[in-house]
């Protein structure tokens, strides 16, 4: 069953939160997020491009997996980063979980559940990381919630979806 017309969306996507999106893990801006702590997987820009009008740019937590790990808590960042003035839009997870290796190339897929703030310009990095990791809390606790819990065990996540 496929949704109106749209041959990019399948019903495994959705408009609204929880909103369910998958894609390849691209090299990114090489910024060194990860020296940082807080390496992001970035999503190439046909994926950033299927984002509805509904999800507005910000910052979101929710559930992701890599292949077919576990799924993880997340946290993402939808927009063109104002502290970077990137070009283009991007869409940026960082996952909460110690991965022991790189993953790019591998298939993402993720759950938006829960809007956080807005995209934000910084006077410092560290204003920036210190937003990043309150964010990250911000999640681990909303995440927590037994219906935000649930979306973790959503089909999205089996195998064939
Ligand atoms: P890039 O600019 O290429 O996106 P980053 O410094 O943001 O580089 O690092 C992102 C890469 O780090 C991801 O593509 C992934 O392969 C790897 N990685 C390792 N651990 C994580 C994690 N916890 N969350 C997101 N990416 C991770
Ligand atoms: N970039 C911004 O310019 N403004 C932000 O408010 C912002 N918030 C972020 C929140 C999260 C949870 C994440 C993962 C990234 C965010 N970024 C933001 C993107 C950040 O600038 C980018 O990941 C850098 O590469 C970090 O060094
Ligand atoms: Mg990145």
């Amino acid at each position: 069953m496929r949704h109106s017309q749209n041959p990019d969306r399948n019903m495994c996507d959705s408009t609204a939160l929880p909103f369910f999106i998958n894609g390849e893990v691209i090299k990114g801006f090489g910024r060194g997020s990860k020296e940082l702590g807080i390496p992001t997987a970035n999503f190439p820009l046909e994926v950033v491009n299927k984002l509805p009008d509904s999800i507005t740019t910000g910052i979101y937590y929710g559930w992701a997996q890599v292949d077919d790990s576990s799924v993880y808590k997340m946290v993402m960042s939808v927009g063109w980063n104002p502290y970077y003035k990137n070009k283009e839009k991007s869409m940026e997870t960082h996952i909460i979980h110690k991965f022991e290796t790189d993953f790019y190339g591998k298939n993402l897929k993720v759950a938006l559940v829960g809007y956080i703030r807005p995209e934000l310009n910084f006077a410092s990095m560290d204003d920036l990381i210190n937003t990043i990791h309150n964010d990250i809390k911000q999640a681990e606790i909303q995440l927590e919630k037994p219906e935000q819990a649930e979306i973790a065990k959503n089909d999205f996540f089996k195998p064939n979806c």
